[in-house]
């Protein structure tokens, strides 16, 4: 394929224009125009939500879910608007399912605690795959120390692939959990999700996706999936920092105990007794995050406008042309070559530190990120320190591209 040819602004998506939309990739890093190759990490915000979240504090502010008032009513509204709005983007049954959380960490802590709570015995397994970022691991870890369970682990190959047979081989009659990422912040791996949750299905047990690497990628459907949990962050999916999601199927969140204690989240408060508000007040005690979730629900809007099916396309080709290009680079190694990839360029390049290339990269304006990339279990299958990843987002160009292996290139001779 000639990648070079094939992928122009304007091609799939008037990208020069949605540049426009994203101050921050006009300042400039290092005295050079920025190069920003770390959205896994965080992804830039465009204008919309910045306006959206000072708009709010401006005009609408007043906690929710309390006032008699009518400044409290419409913020209850904006913000009860944005739990739709959630659900419709990533298609869940009804708008209860959708809790709002800080991040993925925390969904996913969420989950580890007041489902581990409920349902985890001595002697029980969940399992997770060696992909996992470590807050689908620690959390895990934890709750199976306390309750005597342990953790399993379904290894992948050296592509970056889950082998499906020993995944399958692990569900075992003890496995009372699977929990796995949809897409790999290192590898970039996408997960065959669907085949896993029927495989699990098949013998019961409950499936938790981690999303915060799909959602800014591609269309989310967790009918589609079949998935029991699927959480995402705000910030990867150009909204905020400190909102997330965390998409529940009723019968689970129903049959679990709350996470938190407070306001907020209660029927009935005695000092003797407490009864709990059901979905999904059960699992948000506490003042929410209102200008976050507003600031998401902006993000939402924004991505719809621009075309879940045009980001995916447009990111796919950029990432072949990144991979095709950045095999110009003498000693490079890659680390995940999935067949199935989604906006993640992960390497080595022989001889040198990762650390040293991402440092002389920055002075040339060009972030990128290094190291285990809070998946270190993974770095030690595959016996490195880490890697040097750039990861995409739709407004990436061919021209941050070239100027990542223009730089690579510099580095490599000045580190030789
Ligand atoms: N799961 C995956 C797959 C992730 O990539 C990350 C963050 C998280 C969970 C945690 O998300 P949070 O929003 O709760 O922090 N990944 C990265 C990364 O790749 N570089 O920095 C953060």
């Amino acid at each position: 394929m000639d990648v070079t040819t094939n992928i122009k602004p304007g091609n799939a998506l008037d990208v020069a224009r949605i540049r426009q939309d994203f101050p921050l990739l006009s300042r400039k890093m290092n005295g050079k125009p920025i190069v920003f190759l770390d959205s896994a990490a965080s992804s830039q915000k465009p204008e919309k939500v910045i306006d959206a979240i000072s708009e709010y504090y401006r005009a609408q502010h007043a906690n929710v879910h309390r006032g008699v008032y009518q400044l409290s009513q419409d913020a209850t509204t904006a913000f009860e608007a944005v739990r739709e709005k959630v659900r419709d983007f990533i298609n869940a049954p009804a708008s209860e399912e959708v809790i709002f959380v800080r991040g993925v960490t925390e969904g996913i802590n969420l989950v580890a605690s007041s489902f581990g709570r409920k349902f985890l015995r001595e002697g029980d397994e969940v399992l997770i795959t060696a992909m996992e970022h470590h807050s689908n691991i620690v959390p895990w870890q934890m709750i199976c120390e306390e309750k005597g369970a342990s953790l399993k682990v379904a290894p992948i190959n050296e592509a970056g692939e889950l082998i499906m047979e020993e995944f399958e081989r692990l569900l075992s009659d003890r496995t009372r959990l699977v929990a796995a990422t949809h897409v790999s912040n290192t590898l970039g791996t996408i997960n065959p999700i669907r085949e896993m949750v029927q495989m699990a299905h098949a013998k019961g047990i409950p499936v938790l996706v981690d999303g915060a690497q799909a959602a800014p990628h591609m269309k989310v459907d967790v009918q589609e999936l079949d998935a029991d949990f699927y959480t995402f962050s705000g910030h990867k999916v150009f909204g905020p920092t400190g909102i997330g999601v965390l998409y529940g199927r009723a019968k689970w969140l129903n049959a679990m105990p709350p996470y938190h204690g407070g306001g907020e989240m209660i029927k009935t408060v005695t000092f003797e007794k407490t009864t709990y508000a059901g979905l999904p007040h059960k699992f948000e005690a506490g003042t929410p995050d209102i200008a976050g979730v507003i600031g998401l629900g902006a993000a939402i809007d924004y991505v719809l406008e621009i075309g879940q099916d045009a980001i995916t396309q447009y990111e796919n080709q950029l990432l072949a042309y990144a991979t095709e290009r950045l095999k110009e680079v003498e000693g490079i190694r890659f680390i995940g070559t999935a067949r199935n990839k989604a906006s993640v360029a992960s390497f080595l390049v022989e001889g040198i530190h990762p650390y040293d290339l991402g440092a002389i990269l920055d002075k040339m304006g060009i972030a990128v990120r290094t190291g285990h990339h809070c998946t270190q279990p993974l770095m030690d299958w595959y016996g490195i320190p880490g890697t040097v990843r750039a990861s995409l987002a739709f407004y990436n160009t061919t021209e941050d591209i070239d100027r990542l292996v223009e730089g690579v290139k510099k580095a490599v001779a000045m580190l030789r």
